[in-house]
């Protein structure tokens, strides 16, 4: 039965190109998604644009010594056109410095302003004085108080996922001048998210039985139980879209406030040109709304713009949040400052025309349910060992034989044998096997499925083996051959989704664009006999070490100048007093017990005797050392530091580190003999320690 669904993709950033992680992440299998609704008879809008407020354009643009608008209109232009090249379907594609989209979010802030959905108050917020700013959101870094993790941003910490307002960081820093941030009063309206919690609570229930994501579901859930607090929606800074009320001078909506009703605002856009009722697409309940977002996206999506369209009161509620995990690129963690990515204009020139191979590389290596790993070995891989060695030598066996027996002309088959019976019943069963993997957001094994149907025609070819019988038995090779052409053709209307290039290719090499997603399982003749195809053309060409070296090469090269930069830039710190540092007070310990903090990745919780007494202190070195590694360890304690509590346990001091010269984290060690405080280890190890 048709269904209207509105589908929306996370709004980049426009402070950069887009890369791999983005298209693996978000951008795929919402297109996989949305071409696979539109194939199977849905009113799809499939919506998208450029999130151009935000924190990190105005510090691009600063860099730069350009303007937002420039930074924005720059990257508006390239984003919008990897999208296109990679074969994203958007239906539309907005952006939020768009007039309809500062219309449309006033008017949103206005309606909840009016219905007193906001609170307002004045409090303190960061401000750095010689900027002569305050700071929100990326503009400060500063410790996570959940995790310890030292870079936390000022509205979230991408260690753990939190979600933190400014003022919760632990030792913040401006990150326009590096400066310690002071307090300054200011006004603001706040989402009291903590109104909403026991609808929210309902309804991610809901979700959760309607098949949510285990790792999306588990977020909102434990951030629910965690207790929710009002947040702030607006902010003082001048690049944004202006708070619409009286006292909002000089103020502009937080950007998480302005960006997800872009999905709203382009949807608008779209439904003017195309002559459409947007309201359709967002207050009918029958319509289905799913977003396709990162896992760091999701506290937004699951939790404040549903409260934001809940307050509002007209709207409908997404039905799912299909967010996927993180993306590595050779064993590390993506990132955009270290240049350490696929940039997907980059890639084009590299591969020009292989969009789907990178399409399929990242369907079939997804990061769905877990981070997952992109290596250039695994992509040439796909590339070789699937899209060329089975999907395209089955295509590529057909067309040439097609051509070479028959001048091109589909024979006539005779009886069919079992095999060919069973053949082409297998083929009919792949519709509904891949669709119920996309219903579920399975792009993955969908992805699989498909290669498993070109496989089933490849070990048919090798079984019958036509090239064979075609000396002996006339009637035979040509009845091989039909059927083989019947699964050449379910392959151009199945791969659709995934490898859209390849599809429409593969179409005109049939010279047959008739058949639709059902056709395949219902239709006992796809390509009728008689039907002259063109002729062949390589879908798919093998991906030699020498190109894969290339690219290897380019990621030693961001490591090298990565390394290079960090020993320009290893921090010196400000010049301090000799009573500055007798106000230490550094005893010497020794670490009793220690153990993983629950839930964490850094943290250790450790028992430090002290001479003094014995201490519980908290310390962020899980990620280099075991607890078995420091048990019995001699180290340097700073005791008077003021305690403070990391995850409800109270750090009572401060295990003093320090970096070796290849930035190994090592302990400020008390002793001379190295021996001595590897005693634990040394005696472990058998060995005699003198
Ligand atoms: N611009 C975030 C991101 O790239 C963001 C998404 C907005 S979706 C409304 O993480
Ligand atoms: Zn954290």
């Amino acid at each position: 039965m048709s269904k209207r669904y509105t589908i929306t993709a996370a709004l980049p950033y426009t402070n950069g190109p887009i890369h791999i992680g983005h298209l693996a992440g978000v951008y795929v299998p919402a297109d996989i998604y949305s071409r696979y609704l539109r194939l199977t008879g849905n009113d799809v809008a499939f919506i998208c644009g450029s999130d151009e407020h935000g924190v990190p354009i105005t510090i691009k643009a600063k860099k730069e010594g350009v303007t937002p608008q420039d930074i924005v209109d720059k990257y508006h232009a390239i984003i919008k056109q990897s999208f296109i090249d990679f074969g994203i379907t958007f239906d539309n594609y907005s952006r939020t410095t768009a007039k309809i989209h500062h219309d449309t979010a006033q008017e949103f802030f206005k309606t909840l302003y009016d219905k007193n959905e906001f609170v307002e108050e004045v409090t303190e917020q960061l401000y750095d004085e010689e900027a002569n700013q305050f700071l929100a959101d990326r503009f400060v870094t500063g410790t996570c108080p959940k995790c310890g993790n030292e870079e936390a941003y000022g509205d979230q910490c991408e260690s753990c996922g939190s979600s933190l307002n400014a003022t919760d960081l632990i030792n913040p820093k401006s990150a326009i001048t590096g400066n310690v941030p002071s307090l300054k009063e200011t006004k603001h309206w706040f989402l009291p998210l903590n109104k909403h919690e026991d609808f929210l609570r309902e309804w991610i229930l809901k979700g959760h039985k309607k098949d949510w994501k285990p790792n999306v579901y588990g977020q909102v859930k434990s951030w629910i139980d965690d207790g929710l607090r009002p947040r702030a929606v607006t902010r003082d800074l001048d690049w944004g879209i202006p708070v619409p009320v009286e006292g909002g001078e000089g103020k502009v909506l937080y950007v998480w406030f302005d960006a997800p009703i872009g999905y709203i605002s382009s949807t608008k856009e779209w439904a003017a040109r195309e002559g459409k009722n947007w309201e359709d697409y967002w207050k009918d309940e029958d319509t289905k709304l799913v977003h396709f977002i990162g896992k760091d996206n999701i506290v937004f999506h699951c939790i404040i713009f549903p409260s934001m369209l809940k307050a509002e009161g007209s709207y409908i509620l997404p039905e799912n949040v299909p967010a996927n995990e993180f993306l590595n690129l050779e064993g590390q963690k993506l990132s955009t400052s270290k240049n350490w990515a696929v940039w997907l204009p980059d890639y084009l020139i590299d591969f020009p025309n292989q969009q789907d191979v990178l399409r399929y590389a990242l369907t079939a290596n997804a990061p769905e349910s877990k981070d997952n790993d992109f290596t250039w070995k695994d992509f040439q891989a796909r590339n070789n060992n699937e899209l060329v060695a089975i999907f395209g030598n089955f295509i590529n066996r057909v067309v040439v034989l097609t051509n070479k027996y028959y001048d091109g002309i589909i024979p006539t088959p005779s009886d069919y044998s079992t095999i060919d019976e069973e053949t082409l019943a297998a083929v009919k069963a792949y519709p509904a096997v891949i669709s119920s993997s996309i219903e579920r957001y399975r792009f993955r094994e969908a992805s699989q499925e498909l290669m498993n149907l070109a496989r089933l025609g490849n070990k048919y070819l090798a079984d019958e083996e036509p090239w064979k019988t075609f000396k002996t038995d006339e009637a035979r090779t040509k009845t091989v051959m039909f059927v083989a052409l019947q699964i050449a053709s379910a392959l151009a209307v199945l791969s659709e989704p995934f490898l859209p290039f390849t599809s429409t290719k593969l179409k005109g090499i049939l010279n047959s664009n008739d058949n639709g997603w059902e056709d395949v399982s219902t239709k006992d003749i796809l390509i009728p006999a008689s039907h002259q195809i063109g002729k062949g053309e390589l879908l798919f060409s093998k991906i030699e070490d020498s190109e894969i070296q290339i690219q290897l090469d380019k990621l030693e090269a961001s490591k090298k100048a990565n390394e290079a930069e960090k020993k320009a830039t290893e921090p010196q710190k400000d010049e301090i007093t000799f009573e500055d540092f007798t106000k230490l007070d550094l005893r010497v310990g020794t670490i009793i017990e220690a153990e993983k903090m629950p839930k964490t990745k850094k943290l250790l919780v450790l028992k430090v005797d002290t001479g003094i007494d014995t201490r519980t202190i908290v310390s962020g070195i899980a990620e280099s050392f075991s607890p078995e590694d420091v048990i019995g360890k001699r180290v340097t304690v700073l005791v008077n530091l003021a305690p403070r509590a990391l995850r409800g346990v109270e750090s009572q001091g401060m295990i003093l580190m320090t970096e070796d010269e290849t930035g190994k984290l090592v302990f400020v060690n008390p002793d001379t003999s190295t021996a001595l405080s590897t005693g634990i280890e040394g005696v472990k190890n058998g060995l005699q320690i003198s």
